[in-house]
């Protein structure tokens, strides 16, 4: 099983509020069509749901935040997840939306609910979910990010692969001369001053990839712009982007 995150920067035009990258959608979509495995996609929120969670102040942390910002960001999360349902629907790929709230309690994974994406995923539809406004109980919420969700899903699911397209080549040791980084074994690297969102930017998909990787997987950090490069990683191993290899074959 393959377990996919489409980042919030490559799906959406980050500087644009409430702007979706069609064009880029329909290639991820069309490149996705080809890979020949069972799959669980997780999208970010891009100038979607950060736009909103910025407006109202929200952040991971739970907390009593505006109860109608709540509402607002949970509403463009559900907007953003159509166009990228109906563009795989579209591709001829058959994706069952499973908003978090199916398998998250509080900010808890629901294990069981979990396998099930599993099962879900091999009779050939694609569990999709994304990062959420959540309740998290006693009036307070939380923005869950889709990072997050994927070493939920990882941990519990042990993908052969887990792959983050991204609006950029991978991880660069510099980022002047956007030099790559082609492969990590098990150092963590370090991530010099980056564009932050409410939750995180690439310091939080750096972490969740690092932990995914020390529970023994491979994590692939790839440009979603250039979606023929998932197919070659999945379907001839070949890593055009930051491989974070894992300790051990799960
Ligand atoms: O873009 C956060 O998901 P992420 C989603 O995966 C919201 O961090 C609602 C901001």
């Amino acid at each position: 099983m393959i377990l996919i995150k489409l980042g919030g920067s490559i799906i959406t035009n980050k500087e644009k509020p409430l702007s979706p990258r069609r064009k880029t959608i329909e290639n991820l979509a069309k490149s996705l069509k080809r890979v020949d495995e069972p799959m669980i996609i997780v999208h970010g929120g891009g100038s979607y749901g950060h736009y909103w969670s910025v407006k109202y102040d929200m952040h991971t942390q739970p907390k009593k935040y505006d109860i109608h910002g709540v509402a607002i960001v949970k509403n463009s999360m559900v907007e953003l997840n159509k166009i990228i349902l109906d563009s795989l629907v579209k591709n001829r790929l058959s994706p069952y939306c499973l908003p978090p709230t199916d398998f998250m309690t509080g900010n808890k994974p629901i294990t069981k609910k979990i396998k099930e994406m599993e099962k879900i995923s091999k009779s050939g539809l694609i569990p999709v979910t994304f990062g959420d406004a959540l309740w998290y109980g006693q009036n307070k919420t939380y923005i869950l990010s889709g990072d997050k969700i994927m070493t939920h899903l990882a941990k519990i699911l042990k993908p052969k692969l887990t792959i983050f397209a991204l609006n950029e080549d991978g991880l660069y040791s510099d980022l002047k001369t956007k030099k790559l980084i082609y492969e990590l074994k098990g150092e963590k690297p370090t991530i010099s001053n980056n564009l932050m969102d409410v939750t995180g930017g690439m310091t939080r998909k750096v972490e969740e990839a690092t932990k995914i990787a020390k529970m023994g997987m491979n994590v692939f950090f790839v440009n979603g712009n250039n979606p023929q490069r998932i197919v070659k990683a999945v379907k001839n191993g070949k890593f055009e982007g930051t491989l974070f290899r894992g300790k051990r074959r799960v």
